[in-house]
C-alpha cells in the first residue's frame, strides 16, 4: 500500500496512471485495470474539487484493489446525493461518486462537515460487475463490518518498504488480529517484520501470550521490533490482549468510549521481561483497533462514533488522516467485533 498526494490537478494524472500500475500488478485485465484507472481519477479529482486535496491511499491485493481517498476538506453535506449524481447515466466518464459506485464491488463513505471526507472503494480483477449485484454491497456496512479485517499501511515518506505488518487469523470461535513494528524504517525494518509475520503464521492459532513469545524467540536474527496480537473470542464476548513495546490496541465501543489495552514495555526479539495477556469484556457491535506508533495515540472515540457503523476501512483512513506523524511508518488495523 502507498500514497499518493493529490492537492493540484495535475497530480490526478500521476494518481492515475500509479492506480492502473497496481492494479495490473494485482493481477487485473486490461478492462478492470482501466475501470480501476477511472475510479482513481473520480476520487482523485473529488479530492480537489471538494477535499481542498488530499491523498488518495492505493493497495493492490490478491486480484483486488483498494483506493482510499482522504481529505481534511469542508465535507459532503449530503452524501447520498453525491452518490446518485451520474448513477443512472452509466458509461460516461465524469461522474464523480456515482461512477465510483458503478464500478467498484464495494464502495463507503464518511463524510463530516467541516472535517473532511474518506471514501473507500474496492475493486475487483473481474468484469462480470453489474450495477444490479453491486447495490446490495453498498451502504449497508452493518452488515459487512463484522467481515475480514482492514488497514492503512504507508511506509515512512522517502521509503519503498514498510517496516511494519500486520496479518490475521479466523476459525470457528474468533478472530486474531496481530501486528509488527520493525524497529527503525527501512529495508532491515522490513526484514524483522516479515521474520515476524511468518512467525505469527506458524502459530496463528496460539493463544496472543504464546504467539508474542514466539515471535520474540522467532526473530532474535532481525533487529527486533514492537508486536501486540489480540484474540477477539465471539462466544464470551473478550478480547484477550498481548503487546510488547509500542503498539496500540484499542476497543472503541458504541458508547463512544474508547478502552485502551495495555502493553508491556519491550523489544520482541532482544528484550522481554515480561509476556502477559490481559482480558477485557468486548460487545459484539464495537471496532478493534490496533495501530503502530506511526500513528499518534492522542484521539478519542467520541470524535469517530458515526464511523463505527461505516466499513472498517472508512476509521482507518480517518486515523491516518488524523494521526500520522508522517515520519516512520505507518498501520492502522481495523476489524469489526462481531461474528462475521
Ligand atoms: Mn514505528
Amino acid at each position: 500500500m502507498f500514497e499518493v498526494l493529490v492537492s493540484d490537478p495535475s497530480q490526478v494524472a500521476e494518481a492515475r496512471r500509479r492506480a492502473s500500475a497496481a492494479a495490473a500488478e494485482a493481477g487485473f485485465g486490461e478492462v478492470t485495470a482501466g475501470q480501476a484507472a477511472l475510479v482513481a481519477t473520480e476520487l482523485s479529482s473529488n479530492l480537489i474539487k471538494h477535499g481542498g486535496g488530499g491523498r488518495l491511499v492505493i493497495g493492490p491485493g490478491n486480484r483486488s484493489l483498494d483506493l482510499l481517498a482522504i481529505d481534511k476538506g469542508r465535507g459532503m453535506a449530503d452524501v447520498q446525493a453525491c452518490m446518485a449524481d451520474g448513477y443512472s447515466t452509466a458509461g460516461t466518464r465524469g461522474q464523480g461518486l456515482g461512477a465510483v459506485q458503478r464500478l467498484a464491488q464495494s464502495v463507503d463513505v464518511a463524510s463530516t462537515p467541516g472535517a473532511g471526507t474518506v471514501v473507500w472503494a474496492r475493486l475487483v480483477a473481474a468484469d462480470d460487475n453489474d450495477a444490479e449485484g453491486l447495490a446490495e454491497h453498498i451502504h449497508r456496512p452493518p452488515v459487512l463490518r463484522n467481515a475480514g479485517v482492514w488497514a492503512v499501511q504507508v511506509p515512512m515518506p522517502g521509503e519503498d518498504v514498510c517496516g511494519d505488518g500486520w496479518g490475521w487469523h479466523e476459525d470457528d470461535a474468533g478472530r486474531t488480529v496481530f501486528v509488527v513494528d520493525g524497529l527503525g524504517h527501512g529495508t532491515e525494518a522490513a526484514l524483522a517484520a516479515n521474520a515476524a509475520l511468518a512467525e505469527f503464521r506458524r502459530c496463528a492459532d496460539a493463544s496472543p501470550a504464546e504467539i508474542v513469545d514466539a515471535v520474540h524467540h522467532g526473530i532474535r536474527h532481525t533487529r527486533g521490533g514492537a508486536v501486540a496480537a489480540a484474540r477477539i473470542d465471539w462466544n464470551s464476548a473478550t478480547v484477550s490482549f498481548t503487546g510488547l513495546g509500542n503498539i496500540a490496541g484499542v476497543l472503541l465501543l458504541p458508547s463512544g468510549q474508547t478502552r485502551r489495552m495495555v502493553s508491556l514495555n519491550g523489544t520482541a526479539g532482544h528484550n522481554a521481561r515480561k509476556v502477559q495477556s490481559f482480558e477485557y469484556p468486548c460487545p459484539d457491535n464495537a471496532l478493534m483497533v490496533m495501530h503502530s506508533d506511526g500513528i499518534g495515540t492522542g484521539w478519542s472515540g467520541e470524535r469517530y462514533t458515526p464511523l463505527l457503523w461505516r466499513h472498517p476501512m472508512l476509521l482507518a483512513g480517518a486515523l491516518y488522516r488524523d494521526f500520522s506523524r508522517g515520519r516512520d511508518d505507518a498501520t492502522v488495523v481495523v476489524c469489526g467485533t462481531g461474528r462475521p
